[in-house]
């Protein structure tokens, strides 16, 4: 680079390095195999086409510039090949109302007209979209908060060779069109023509990026780059430029890009055209936005370190070259705000006019801002604490400050509300959520309070509480049918798998078996994206990535499902599947575990026993004292549901493991517990899910606890229980009692109604028997048989006085209903006890 003038700051560079230079095994079977890629981008539509993001922190980290390794990606179909000999050569039209149509060269492009440089951030219409998806699914597939990149393009100005073409009388829009064939034609859009001739807006035709040729993904040999618009004006592939009196007529300018309003659901915008029809509705330039980044999803404060201040940080941006002028943070659901410090990393080429990768940069002569900023804001962590969420807002130079309001519509674009952080709390933690979380089984705040039933566009994100209004109509949450009733062949696996080919791809979703033949034509994402899926069981990646409408669709394709056997031993052959067999403990703290329903033992009007079976040379892998998740699809209504249980089994045992659940049963008034009524439904043989371990608590045996993780010795144990409650107390009570050596003393109080509701009650008598001096268990019933000799009543004050009061190196274990653990919480606390020796399950 051949610098003109010298320099009194210092210019952000590109991340260095080399790019990535070998084809990832996932693409070698697409028609992307020529293209090399980056594998720690996280793909978005299942393995093709290719759209993917880099992970938000690791796209902050790199700084004002992206590397293209961690450029965002958004392809519609496969990426054109372009060999090394056809790149000067690719040659380029510029038609339509123009008195001088003609085609250029890329080598002819770069020979005869000026070269520019410029920094450019380009976004994705799409991106932040995941929080929209979980309100309602729109037709469009989650992305994160990183759909946007920055990179130094080079090329040369659009006005240049348009202004050569001289555009006739009545020509006000400049169509583009890409090399890249898609379902319904190439992609094409177009952008107002005075735009492309105006020097300020930018708008360039670039043939290199970060200083080196442009990548396949990002539209190798040349693209559009159109400034402070949404990406999907940017073409790729460039191949033809047309002047015209009307916006483009291609597909993707009508069907892409629009935000329609809020009104129109997927139905009505598959079933009325017009609405597509209206260019009113299509995006050009962005909207303000911003994120946060550190705090990171799930990042843990430990609040027992020494204390410093945490800067919050994180990026924003404005459209049509608004400067963002100023970021405010809000610790207090909104109702006072302050103000971020803002860098502007842009500004600093302001400063220069200098030649960089052969192309002049000159960022002065425009008032423009076309990049990301940065923001910061400390806060003392004592805040943090005290506060439930942080937020933050941006505001551009025409006073656009993004809103408090989701603004849902179809496609999920532009989506801009301030961007909400929740802070969870512990007793020495505090805990960070951001909206939602890309990894697979991890979720962010939003999918929880969904889940909990609230309304996320209730003004409040979802909370439920006083001075909330209610929806006035619930919320539209329908389900889809993807079977067809008349389709009722069942498969085997050898048939599944015997009849499957490239011609006739079949493919598993929900267990049962699609034909996509009849739709490798039409699909939006190319034949290829069906083809990819032949043979294998896509549910995850189909659910996550298809609309209503798609899913409306899959009817048609239905042609049967697949037999226990064979799902079964397709659910085994699973790479997770392998992956999870192979170890010797079979709960696994990310990946949900398979298990099947071995048996079911009744053991009281509302208990019973469940064994779940898995691999026979695994143990459950818990530690004594820590829970582990269960997850089960519902039958009917597919909805996942997750509960936290501790085994009553021992964590020696192999093969499988046993979980005493009370049931929630329906009554006239009352509707069961929904893990109650998914149980009741599930048969021997069928399928389930575990996680873990989880859990503050772990037994090490002979008087060694963990508490949170902080180490501490216990001479006894004062364990209340009541109901099912019993489960993590009988693991530890177990653990004292069975280990000869172990002197650790210990008082269950277990309370009840009835003698019936007592749960593993001979387990523990018995248990207690072996350690008579050092053991004891009290059960109080508060509606006993008139025969009963134990202690009566609820839990009260008096008993606990009597047999739990505080002592040094003692811990309480609580675990019962949530009004039974308040009451003993603040009595123990009345007769002495610190909270510190509490432990609540
Ligand atoms: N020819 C072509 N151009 C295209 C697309 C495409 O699929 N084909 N995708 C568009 C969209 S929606 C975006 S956001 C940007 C993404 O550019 P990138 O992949 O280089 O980040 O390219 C745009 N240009
Ligand atoms: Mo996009």
């Amino acid at each position: 680079m051949a610098v003109v003038n010298t320099l009194r700051v210092k210019l952000p560079s590109p991340p260095s390095g080399p790019a990535a230079s070998s084809v990832l095994d996932k693409d070698k079977d697409t028609p992307d195999s020529h293209v090399a890629r980056d594998g720690r981008l996280i793909r978005l539509t299942g393995v093709h086409p290719f759209n993917a993001e880099a992970p938000l922190t690791a796209l902050y980290d790199e700084g004002f510039l992206t590397s293209v390794d961690l450029f965002y990606v958004r392809n519609h179909g496969p990426v054109p090949q372009v060999l090394d000999d056809d790149v000067l050569p690719w040659e380029i039209s510029v038609e339509g109302l123009v008195e001088n149509p003609f085609t250029i060269t890329l080598r002819k492009l770069v020979e005869e007209f000026e070269q520019i440089t410029l920094p450019i951030t380009l976004v994705c219409a799409g991106n932040r979209r995941k929080e929209q998806n979980i309100v309602r699914k729109t037709k469009g597939f989650s992305w994160g908060a990183a759909g946007l990149s920055t990179a130094l393009f080079t090329g040369t100005l659009m006005a240049n060779v348009l202004r050569k073409a001289k555009p006739l009388r009545g020509a006000r829009y400049l169509c583009m069109e890409g090399a890249d064939k898609l379902p319904n034609g190439h992609y094409g859009t177009s952008v107002k023509l005075n735009w492309a001739m105006d020097p300020n807006k930018g708008i360039m035709l670039a043939h290199g990026m970060n200083g080196a040729p442009l990548r396949p993904d990002h539209g190798r040999p040349l693209r559009a780059v159109v400034p402070g618009t949404i990406g999907g004006r940017s073409v790729k592939w460039l191949k033809r430029l047309i002047v015209t009196a009307e916006p483009s007529d291609n597909w993707y300018h009508y069907y892409d890009n629009k935000v329609l309003p809020t009104v129109v659901t997927p139905e009505m915008s598959a079933a009325e055209p017009a609405w597509w029809r209206d260019e009113r509705y299509a995006i050009y330039d962005l909207n303000v936005n911003s994120a946060v980044v550190y705090p990171q999803h799930d990042e843990v404060i430990d609040l027992t370190l020494p204390r410093q201040d945490y800067p919050l940080r994180g990026y924003a941006y404005g459209g049509g070259g608004r400067r963002i002028t100023r970021v405010e943070i809000s610790l207090d659901s909104g109702r006072s705000w302050r103000l971020a410090e803002i860098d502007y990393p842009e500004d600093r080429f302001r400063e220069a006019d200098i030649d960089m990768f052969n192309g002049r940069l000159d960022v002065f002569s425009r008032e423009t801002c076309f990049c990301w900023c940065f923001w910061t804001y400390s806060v003392s962590i004592l805040e943090l604490r005290n506060s439930d969420s942080i937020l933050v807002r941006a505001m551009d130079e025409s006073m656009m400050c993004q809103p408090r309001d989701m603004y849902w519509s179809v496609l999920g674009m532009m989506n801009n509300p301030w961007f909400r952080v929740t802070i969870e709390k512990g007793d020495q933690w505090i805990r960070f959520q951001h909206p939602t979380s890309l990894l697979p089984g991890t979720s962010g705040w939003m999918d929880k309070a969904k889940k909990a039933g609230g309304d996320l566009l209730n003004g409040r994100w979802g909370e439920k509480g006083a001075g909330l209004e209610e929806p006035l109509t619930p919320p539209v949450e329908q389900e889809i049918q993807m079977t067809n009733p008349d389709s009722t062949r069942l498969f085997t696996l050898e048939e599944f798998k015997g009849e499957t080919s490239q011609e006739k791809p079949l493919f598993i979703v929900d267990g049962h078996v699609y034909d996509g033949t009849a739709y490798l034509q039409d699909h939006p994402g190319g034949a290829q994206s069906i083809l990819t899926s032949a043979g294998s069981d896509v549910t995850e990646d189909f659910m996550a990535i298809h609309s209503e409408n798609a899913k409306a669709m899959m009817r048609q394709y239905h042609v049967g499902r697949l037999d226990q056997d064979a799902r079964k031993r397709l659910g085994a052959s699973a790479n997770e599947g392998e992956l999870l067999a192979s170890r010797s403990e079979f709960l696994h703290p990310k990946h949900w575990a398979k298990a099947t329903l071995g048996h079911v033992k009744t053991l009281s009007h509302d208990t019973k026993l469940f064994r779940f079976i898995f691999d026979e040379h695994q143990t459950v892998g818990l530690p004594i004292g820590q829970h582990l998740m269960l997850r089960i699809k519902d039958p009917i209504t597919n909805e996942n549901i997750i509960r936290a249980y501790t085994p009553v089994s021992e964590g020696i045992q192999k093969g499988s493991v046993d979980l005493l659940i009370k049931l929630y049963l329906p009554t006239p008034v009352l509707a069961g517990g929904k893990m109650t009524t998914a149980l009741d439904k599930i048969e021997i043989g069928m399928e389930v899910e575990f996680k873990g371990p989880i859990g503050k608590l772990e037994y090490l045996g002979r008087g060694q606890v963990t508490i949170s993780g902080v180490h501490r010795k216990v001479s006894s144990f004062v364990m209340i229980c009541g109901g099912s409650g019993v489960t993590p107390i009988f693991q530890v009570f177990r653990a004292v009692v069975q280990d000869p050596e172990d002197t650790t003393f210990c008082t269950v109080i277990d309370g009840n109604r009835l003698e019936e509701d007592i749960l593993c009650r001979e387990e523990l008598d018995d248990l207690s028997t072996l350690k008579r001096d050092s053991c004891r268990v009290i059960h109080t019933l508060t509606s006993p048989s008139a025969d009963w000799t134990g202690q009566r009543g609820r839990i009260s004050e008096s008993l606990l006085r009597a047999e739990a009061p505080p002592a040094e190196d003692r811990i309480a274990l609580i675990c019962g209903p949530g009004a039974m653990e308040s009451f003993v919480r603040e009595t123990l606390k009345k007769i002495g006890w610190s909270e510190d020796d509490m432990v609540f399950f």
